[in-house]
């Protein structure tokens, strides 16, 4: 069965909410309207589902590092290390689960430009909530439609 049939109607009930919880300064509950608060990027995408095929989307959204940043990461940014030890966790409304590092979209590190999209296809994803979009992966399953928790967690490590 494919979401986007599935999806509900842009515009009618509820916004969906994400949290941004974990080891933040200021961790916050989220919108998808609330997402314009950040520069806005487009991104054209192709990625492989291994059931599906080869897909194509249109994305728009903020950095996902920006969002997360202003949020204040709890490491110390002077110290480009500190950095290294922590991962970002998110979580789809159905469960689905997937596992960036910050170091992975960290301009100073692997610089990808992740998006937390608020709009696919020219449908903004109000009801749904925002969708992770990562156009360095060739597959599709770190794309978490629906997110509605991130995580950043810098607690790993030989001591943890
Ligand atoms: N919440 C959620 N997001 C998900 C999945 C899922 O099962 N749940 N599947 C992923 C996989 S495996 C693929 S290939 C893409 C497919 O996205 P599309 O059907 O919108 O092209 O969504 C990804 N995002
Ligand atoms: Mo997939």
């Amino acid at each position: 069965m494919s979401r986007s049939r599935t999806r509900p109607a842009a515009g009618t009930g509820p916004a969906a909410e994400l949290a941004l919880t974990g080891d933040l300064a200021r961790p916050v509950r989220l919108t998808v309207p609330d997402l314009g608060a950040w520069p806005q990027h487009r991104v054209r995408v192709s990625f492989e589902c291994a059931t599906g095929g080869v897909r194509h989307h249109r994305f728009t959204g903020p950095l996902l590092y920006d969002v997360l940043s202003a949020a204040g990461p709890g490491f110390d940014p002077a110290r480009r290390k500190d950095r290294l030890r922590f991962l970002i966790a998110v979580t789809g409304a159905d469960g689905h689960h997937a596992l960036l590092t910050w170091a992975e979209i960290d301009p100073d590190f692997g610089r990808a430009p992740v998006l937390l999209a608020g709009g696919a296809d020219d449908t903004p994803l109000d009801r749904s909530g925002p969708q992770l979009v990562l156009p360095q992966d060739r597959c599709g399953a770190r794309y978490v439609s629906g997110v509605r928790a991130i995580r950043v967690d810098g607690t790993f490590g030989p001591g943890a």
